[in-house]
């Protein structure tokens, strides 16, 4: 197949803003991206993979003022960062977008035009209780005033402050029914289905025009043709998904190939701005809708809020040190429903690591190649006829595909990694059952049939966790001898293992979690 009869897939993460450090947050929601990401190239999809920075607004430009720098610089240091995350989580991002790329400014300037131009922006003057925090305004009853005599937004939390400005406006409530007609024609748009419920229920409460301008400070996208505005963030933010595609040209062929996106992948706290007004902002700007947003949990250490005065604000790469990147990302991806908020722990990740990982695979592996290096002279076995035994645990491995495809293409991936070691504890009962130590002495062709079908359920396993465990699988797939290429895409998937092939000397590729020796 080449490259142009590829179906293209489209997937995003939010972008963070750089005004601190990234944390485990940040890092939960690239990592699962990534394993969409790589799903999706296995599965022989065209795929691009954007994420990146937000540097526009005001938060960035009261810390900035606070560290004594500039926004420029506050955001090239944290988006460094970021981007160094992601090269620490071996993030597969196809480009790196900060929003103060010129390309992104020329994408947010148009998508503006075309706003307007469909008549949905016009001029007025705002008034309200403004969180610099939430970059958002609340109308008074949406706000509180404290004991320590501050105001703030009862749902976030966050100090407000009366501002009345000149302000840009879009008719957002003119999308109502728009919008809910598409929530109607397109029932997976937002999920999980309970988080995409909230949002429905909210627009059907009824929407306001939103306030899509600040003329208090500069540090952001000028409002075409009215030099005393920058655009609200969020404007200019949403729009960097349409930036990633070659927007404004419309009729480049990567805009053609990739627009819309398949996959926005983001937080329960930004639901609203993807599920309500970026498609109110596509459809006035006449351009086609994502496919679908998926909302993700929160995640909470020991099942306690992260946060900078708690002092349990983790560093993603204090993490990977610690446990090793492909333990975390498996740990993320199979403790917590994406959807549903989590909880990381100390015990919770060792537990995995050592009952799943090096247990439940590694073992596995380890007994079975190890047997084969003494007994089958390190060559894949040639198997007689198959037992019912044999058929049952094969013909499970062999469903995977098709199971573990439908969970990711829901983005269920706690349930496709479920499937995977289910066949991995029955493959697990397997091996005890048959006793291939005992069959060496006894039986040998019968101990060369149940050497081959563990072997050829641990492959198929190994392919499957690759999205989501990159580097251990791939050394998993190297001491199976399955060369780097077509035996390691999902086509081989069916293809049965080769008796005869040479294999590499067995390594153990899921070392138990010892704790660190003191120092
Ligand atoms: O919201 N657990 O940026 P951001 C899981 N710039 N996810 C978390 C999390 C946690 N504890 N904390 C944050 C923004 N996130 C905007 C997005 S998109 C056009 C603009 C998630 O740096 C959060 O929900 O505050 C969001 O999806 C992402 O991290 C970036 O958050």
């Amino acid at each position: 197949m080449t490259s142009t009869e590829q179906t293209p897939f489209y997937i995003t993460t939010a972008i963070s803003y750089p005004n601190g450090v990234p944390h485990i947050g940040h890092a939960y929601e690239v990592i699962a991206t990534d394993a969409m990401a790589r799903f999706k190239r296995l599965d022989g999809f065209d795929v691009f993979f954007l994420t990146g920075t937000d540097e526009h607004g005001q938060k960035m430009l009261q810390t900035a003022q606070k560290q004594g720098i500039s926004p420029r610089e506050l955001a090239q240091r944290n988006s460094d960062s970021f981007q160094q995350m992601n090269d620490e989580l071996g993030i597969s991002y196809d480009r790196f977008i900060r929003t103060t790329d010129p390309d992104h400014i020329d994408a947010a300037q148009e998508i503006w035009r075309r706003m307007e131009a469909n008549g949905d922006v016009y001029l007025d003057k705002y008034a309200g209780w403004y969180s610099v925090r939430d970059e958002a305004y609340y109308s008074e009853e949406d706000t509180e005033l404290r004991e320590d005599g501050v105001r703030y937004a009862t749902e976030t939390d966050t100090p407000v402050t009366w501002t009345e400005e000149e302000s840009y406006f879009f008719r957002l409530s003119a999308y109502q029914d728009k919008l809910l007609e598409h929530y109607r024609n397109a029932p997976d748009f937002g999920a999980p289905r309970s988080r995409f419920n909230e949002v429905i229920r909210f627009v059907e409460r009824g929407l306001e025009d939103l306030s899509i301008s600040r003329t208090t400070f500069d540090w952001g996208v000028p409002v075409p043709g009215n030099a005393d505005h920058v655009m609200y963030v969020w404007v200019d933010a949403l729009t960097n998904y349409l930036t990633g595609t070659g927007f404004p040209d419309t009729t480049s062929a990567s805009f053609k190939k990739y627009w819309p996106a398949d996959v926005h992948v983001i937080g329960k706290d930004i639901s609203r701005f993807h599920a309500i007004y970026w498609p109110a902002f596509l459809m006035s700007a006449g351009l086609e809708l994502p496919g679908r947003v998926m909302i993700h949990g929160f995640l909470h250490n020991n099942g306690v809020k992260m946060s900078k005065s708690l002092g349990n604000v983790i560093a993603p790469a204090e993490f990977v040190d610690q446990y090793g990147l492909d333990s975390i990302r498996y740990f993320f991806l199979r403790e917590v429903p994406f959807g549903a908020d989590g909880s990381y722990s100390h015990d919770a990740i060792v537990g995995r690591m050592n009952a799943d990982l090096s247990n439940n695979l590694g073992n596995l592996a380890q007994r079975s190649l190890s047997m084969v290096k003494k007994n089958c002279d390190s060559q894949v076995p040639a198997p007689g006829e198959f037992t019912a035994a044999d058929q049952q645990i094969l013909d499970a491995a062999a469903a995977l595909l098709p199971i573990v495809r439908d969970h990711f293409e829901r983005q269920e991936f706690s349930r496709a990694l479920e499937a995977v070691w289910n066949v991995l504890g029955d493959a697990n009962a397997y091996f005890a059952d048959q006793q291939p130590w005992v069959l060496r002495k006894t039986d040998e062709p019968r101990m060369r049939t149940v050497l081959y079908v563990t072997l050829e359920v641990v492959r198929r396993v190994a392919l499957l966790v690759q999205p989501v465990m990159p580097d251990a699988s791939s050394r998993l797939l190297d001491v199976l001898g399955q060369a780097d290429g077509a035996a390691r895409v999902f086509t081989a998937f069916d293809e049965p293992l080769e008796s005869g092939s040479d294999l590499p000397e067995p390594a153990p590729i899921f070392p138990r979690y010892e704790v660190p020796a003191e120092v």
